[in-house]
Order: C-alpha cells, then structure tokens, then sequence
C-alpha cells in the first residue's frame, strides 16, 4: 500500500514552493500542498492562486452511493482497472467520519484495500470532512486543481452518503457514478430523484445478491420518466468483490467522457461550475465579513444603540453597510 505521509506540522513551507515542488513531481510536496487547501484560510488562497499557473484541468470522475453500497471497493477495482490500461489516477477519498467516531481516519489518511505495490502511477487523499460538508465542498475544487497540476490526469472524488451535500460533491465531477444495491430504492427513498438527477452513469452493485434484475429495470422505469433530450446513463450491473463487470463500468464513464467532449458540454458544464464556485465563495466570504464587522467595536457599540433605541435599525443597517463597503482586500498573507 502506498502511504501518503502526514505533512509535518514543525517545519512550515511557503505554499507557492510547495506548489513548484508538487507541480514538479514530489508527492510529499503535493500532500502538504492539499493540507494547505484543506484548512482554507489566507494560506489557501495564496497556494491556490500559485496552483493556477500551473493549472491543468484533470478528468474528474465522482463516485457516490448509499454507506455500504460498495463505493471504496469498486474504487479500488477502478484504480486496477486504469492501471491496468497504463493510465495514471489519482483518488480523493471524502472521509464523513470524526476521529470521535471511530470512523476511518486512518495514520495514512488512505483507505485503499488492495495493495497496490508501491505503484507510483497511484496518488490517494483521503479528505475528513468533520462535519463540515460545506466548507469541504468548497475546497474540492482546489483539491483537484492541485492534483492536476501535479500532473494526475484523472481524479476520482469517492463521497460517502446520498445527502444534499454529498450530492452535491459527487455532482461537482465531469463524469458523476452513482452506485446503487439490489433493495437500493427502500434506504434512500428521500432522495431517490435526487440521486437519479446527478447520475452519469448508474451501478448497481452487490449483483450476487438477489434482486440486482428488480434493480435494474426499477432504475429503467424512473429514467423512462426522466427529460427526453438529457444523457441517459447507462445502468451498469458488477460484483466489485470480485471485479465483475468493473471494465465496463470504466468503458460507461469513458463514453460519458466522449459525449461530453463532443457534444461540448464538458466545457459548458465546467464553465459553470466554476462561476458557481465564485458564487458560493463570494456568499461565504461576505457572511464572515460581516459577522467580522458586526463584532468589531464600531459594530457592537451600533448593536447597543439599537438596543437602547438610540438610532433607528435603518440607520444601523446603512452605516454597517457603508463599513462593509469600505473593506478593501488587503490581498492574501502569504
Ligand atoms: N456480496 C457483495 N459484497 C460486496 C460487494 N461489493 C462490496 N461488498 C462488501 O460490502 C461491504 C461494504 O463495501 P465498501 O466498499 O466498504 O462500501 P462503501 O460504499 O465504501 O462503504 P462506506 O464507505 O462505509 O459508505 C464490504 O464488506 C464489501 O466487501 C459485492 O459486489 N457483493
Ligand atoms: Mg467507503
């Protein structure tokens, strides 16, 4: 097994050196680079504005599912599957689970099963989210771009969950796999259409069991009712336990992949998503500046004022307004 060394916190590196030795091949640069990312911050932006010279948009493939549908098996046999055609990946593993909880964080932070035998055609991260899938979705993005600037070509973002914000994730990738199991339709009921609407390509996995048939024609049925004119995913059936059907899974994403290119909607879709990725940043940075300007001095004392009823709301509002105005970004600490 390949093991991603835990960046050392002692000894602090600039970002932007850390990006020219990832970008330069250095696996440990790379490692420290996305723990950069991950903690956000002045730090993070300043590593993510260096990643963009060396930008170099991988293919990015999500696999989501149900907890125990078989997302960190078949990802694993997807790694053998790409291997074995001599193409590099590269997989982000979003990691639900706190270290309170018992869950899989691991020294290595990897969770692959097999071992791989130090291949260096590999690269794994394993994200903890901690709780805060939102402030994690946000820093995906940056993940992947520092990734592929490092020179993977394709990503694969495994997403544990079939909640709002995994969905949300899983959806962020160019080619979106969601894996189901026979009975599937009885855990996830609540987001059954939602699960659905992101899918590029299904799986149903766990096919040795009984009912992977009702699966299938279930998943036919509700992508009958779908749109006419939106890619229909193919509905792939596999035993990830025992590599049953895991080439095809990877020929589905790849003709996804060639209908995207073609059809030039992976350069509409990735288009999108980062303007709404500038969109959501920009709603989150102004909460914090004005949670900061609210609990500044000038702030608390008009919040008093109000509170005696020394001056109106409005003309809080519109001096805390004008303040909010008045900020200048003084550009990133580096
Ligand atoms: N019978 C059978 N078991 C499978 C198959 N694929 C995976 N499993 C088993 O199902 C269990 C869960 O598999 P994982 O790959 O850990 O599933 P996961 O979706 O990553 O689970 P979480 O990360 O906990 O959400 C394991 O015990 C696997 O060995 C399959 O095709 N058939
Ligand atoms: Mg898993």
């Amino acid at each position: 097994m390949i093991s991603n060394p835990r960046p050392s916190l002692s000894v602090p590196v600039a970002p932007a050196s850390l990006v020219t030795a990832a970008v330069a091949g250095d696996r440990r640069a790379l490692a420290r680079l996305l723990s950069v990312i991950e903690r956000g911050g002045d730090a993070a932006d300043v590593a993510a504005i260096a990643v963009h010279e060396h930008v170099r948009q991988p293919y990015t493939i999500g696999l989501t599912g149900a907890p125990g549908a078989g997302k960190s098996t078949l990802s694993d046999a997807l790694v053998a599957q790409s291997r074995s055609r001599g193409e590099p990946i590269a997989v982000v593993a979003i990691d639900p689970s706190s270290p309170f909880t018992g869950g899989a964080i691991l020294g290595d932070r990897v969770r692959l099963r097999s071992d791989h035998g130090g291949d260096d055609g590999i690269f794994l991260r394993s994200v903890a989210s901690r709780g805060h899938l939102g402030g994690l979705a946000r820093a995906v993005p940056e993940i992947v771009r520092a990734v592929g600037a490092a020179g993977w070509p394709t990503v694969l973002i495994e997403t544990v969950g079939v909640g709002q914000s995994e969905l949300g994730i899983a959806s962020q990738a160019d080619t979106t796999v969601v894996m189901v199991t026979p009975g599937w339709g009885d855990d996830v009921q609540a987001n059954k259409a939602g699960l659905l609407e992101i899918a590029d390509v299904l799986v149903v996995n766990k096919a040795d069991r009984e009912g992977a048939p009702a699966a299938v024609r279930d998943l036919r049925r509700m992508l009958d009712l779908a749109l006419p004119g939106k890619w229909r995913p193919d509905i792939v059936t596999t035993v990830a336990t025992q590599d049953i059907g895991v080439p095809a899974v990877w020929d589905a994403v790849a003709a996804h992949r060639v209908h995207l290119e073609r059809s030039g909607e992976l350069g509409r879709r990735r288009a999108e998503r980062v303007i709404n990725e500038v969109n959501e940043r920009i709603v989150a940075g102004v909460v914090a500046e004005v949670a900061a300007t609210l609990h500044s001095k000038k702030g608390l004392d008009l919040l008093d004022k109000v509170r005696d009823r020394t001056i109106a709301p409005a003309a809080a509002v519109r001096t805390l307004l004008t303040m909010l105005r008045r900020t200048e970004d003084p550009g990133p600490r580096s």
